[in-house]
């Protein structure tokens, strides 16, 4: 399935021609009817000799329905392109011819209408025009086709050369990301919101859950159509339109646009090449009223030039354009530009940097993912996958890193080890990519929720503090002058416990254990605090933590004013 476009000059046979091809009248509204002129995009669809579908969306030649034209070719990359063999090349044949160069199109068919009603020699001239216009650019040595819609004249060589192109036309490329830039949403009679717009970058399905941008607001596929048939699912490429339920009409325009929730950046400044038209007759500078079309939509923006203040016809250089609301843009999205004041086309190009870091005086942007990372030192990969389009695996945790952000984490958590002492520093201590780099660092180990240098001399080894408080088990010193890291890994490593304030080392606890034991071999009716004050010969300030200490690892129990045998109580000994 394939999606084209017509382009061409008011009256040139555009919409004559769609019907002819697929049955349709895409002019849809009376007034167009009425005064025999296309106002807004018209669209069909047949089924070619090869089996393939084609579906066309047909647009206004006339000058002033100039943005319907460029809601119809934003998201195309194909053209029916359609020259009257009676008029030859007109104004829009030209306006229409650049628009779709500065959009990408590369791929077309040329069809020379009213060929029966003009002299042979006229038609033959008028292809001779063509060519010449068309050369270098995408339409050099495409199919010219003479037609006449009315005597059917030369409609099945133009099918045959639709065939043709659409076999030149990459398939649309499924990145698993849908984003479908809306043309039309309307209220239908007992459905409720229908968009239509075109697909592409992913499938969607019924059921799926969608947000249109920029309202914001989540929705669910209820039913998918592609011209007027019913489908389960739609991949890119295709037409589609959508029946959603959580979004009023109201809420989505054309230009709006529907993506895989959370899939997308929402974009408001972005850098971006511009290609001035060589035809334009002055220069091009910040100053003006600027509109950008991108996609199916028409949005007006405030636009600065990088580097030089102005761009001269035929020029190209870079811009960043500041777009009234976020729109879920890729850089490679193209966009046409265009004057207001003047109502004319000024140039086009395609978005480079949806979320520029540098200022714009030094923004030298370009489509490169490197640049993105390096800007960014660290960025998660689903963020950058959005920011670019690409997805790269991560090369540290979570996170796409560049080399030189690394190191300099690297060189920080080498100067946190060095100050720390053999100890270390707690991972608690570093911040989120210091902890993901951390691994990484050779002469480091993490171990009990520390990272320290892994050959260092352990200094709680042989910890004097620790034989300061063996010497007298049940009636410690205080720490004075242990150093807190160290007193507190001590405590950590359980070496050390540590109760009520009091410290003890870990084998003054289990002769403690071991004490109670043998109270309670004499007595197992229990033992008061005097009498364990006694055997062990401290005072109640020593005594109650490691009665505590016992109550709590299940040693002892507590029975009004004695304790008893607990779970843990040890064998005495
Ligand atoms: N004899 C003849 N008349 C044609 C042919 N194609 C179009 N016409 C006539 O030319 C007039 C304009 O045709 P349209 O198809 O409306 O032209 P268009 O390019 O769609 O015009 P816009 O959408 O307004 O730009 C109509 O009166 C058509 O009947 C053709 O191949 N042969
Ligand atoms: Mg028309």
């Amino acid at each position: 399935m394939h999606v084209i476009a017509t382009a061409g000059h008011v009256d040139h046979g555009k919409s004559t021609l769609v019907e002819a091809l697929t049955g349709t009248d895409p002019d849809r509204f009376a007034e167009e009817k009425a005064r025999g002129l296309t106002i807004d995009l018209g669209f069909g669809s047949t089924t070619l000799p090869s089996g393939a579908v084609l579906s066309l969306v047909d647009v206004p030649g006339h000058v002033r329905f100039i943005k319907n034209m460029l809601a119809g070719v934003g998201a195309v990359d194909a053209c029916l392109f359609v020259v009257a063999a009676t008029e030859g090349w007109k104004p829009q044949s030209e306006e229409h011819l650049r628009i779709l160069e500065l959009l990408g199109v590369e791929h077309g068919v040329v069809a020379l209408t009213k060929s029966a009603v003009t002299d042979p020699d006229f038609v033959e001239l008028a292809r001779l025009e063509v060519e010449e216009r068309v050369a270098g650019t995408f339409l050099e040595g495409a199919p010219v086709v003479a037609t006449d819609a009315p005597t059917k004249l030369g409609l099945d060589e133009l099918r045959r050369a639709l065939d043709d192109l659409l076999t030149t036309v990459p398939a649309a490329e499924d990145r698993g990301r849908p984003r479908l830039w809306v043309d039309r949403a309307f209220a239908a009679r007992g459905a409720g919101t229908v968009i239509t717009g075109m697909l592409t970058d992913g499938v969607l399905r019924v059921g799926d859950e969608v947000e249109v941008q920029p309202a914001g607001v989540g929705a669910r596929i209820r039913a998918l159509q592609n011209h007027h048939e019913e489908r389960e699912e739609l991949p890119p490429g295709t037409r589609c339109a959508l029946n959603l339920v959580g979004v009023a009409h109201t809420q989505v325009q054309r230009g709006d646009v529907v993506v895989g929730p959370g899939q997308w950046h929402l974009a408001t400044v972005v850098d971006a090449s511009l290609r001035v038209l060589d035809q334009l007759d002055h220069s091009v500078s910040r100053r003006g009223a600027h509109v950008a079309y991108l996609g199916a939509g028409e949005h007006p923006v405030r636009m600065r030039i990088l580097g030089p203040e102005v761009l001269g016809p035929g020029r190209e250089g870079s811009v960043r354009l500041f777009l009234p609301r976020s729109l879920p843009l890729l850089p490679g999205d193209r966009f046409v530009l265009r004057e207001s004041g003047r109502s004319e086309t000024v140039g086009g190009g395609c978005i480079l940097d949806v979320d520029p870091r540098e200022r714009a005086s030094r923004a030298r942007p370009d489509r490169s993912v490197d640049r993105v990372v390096r800007e960014r030192g660290w960025v998660g990969s689903d963020e950058l996958e959005r920011l670019t389009g690409e997805r790269r695996e991560p090369n540290v945790g979570q996170w796409v890193v560049d080399p030189e952000a690394l190191q300099t984490t690297l060189a920080g958590l080498r100067e946190a080890l060095d100050e720390s002492g053999p100890l270390g520093v707690e991972l608690s201590s570093l911040d989120d990519y210091q902890r993901a780099a951390a691994v990484l660092l050779d002469e480091a180990t993490v171990d009990g929720g520390r990272l320290r240098v892994a050959d260092a001399a352990d200094p709680l080894v042989d910890h004097p503090f620790v034989a300061t408080l063996e010497a007298t088990p049940f009636a410690p010193p205080t720490p004075d002058g242990v150093d807190r890291v160290e007193l507190r890994e001590l405590v950590r490593r359980g070496r050390v416990v540590e109760e009520d304030g009091i410290f003890f080392a870990a084998s003054a606890v289990e002769a403690a254990g071991r004490l109670a034991g043998r109270l309670l071999a004499d007595d197992p009716d229990g033992f008061t605090v005097s009498a364990f004050r006694e055997a062990a010969g401290n005072t109640r300030k020593h005594a109650m933590p490691l009665l505590a200490r016992l109550d709590n690892t299940g040693v002892t129990r507590r029975r009004g004013d004695v304790r008893i045998a607990g779970p843990r109580l040890p064998e005495a000994d």
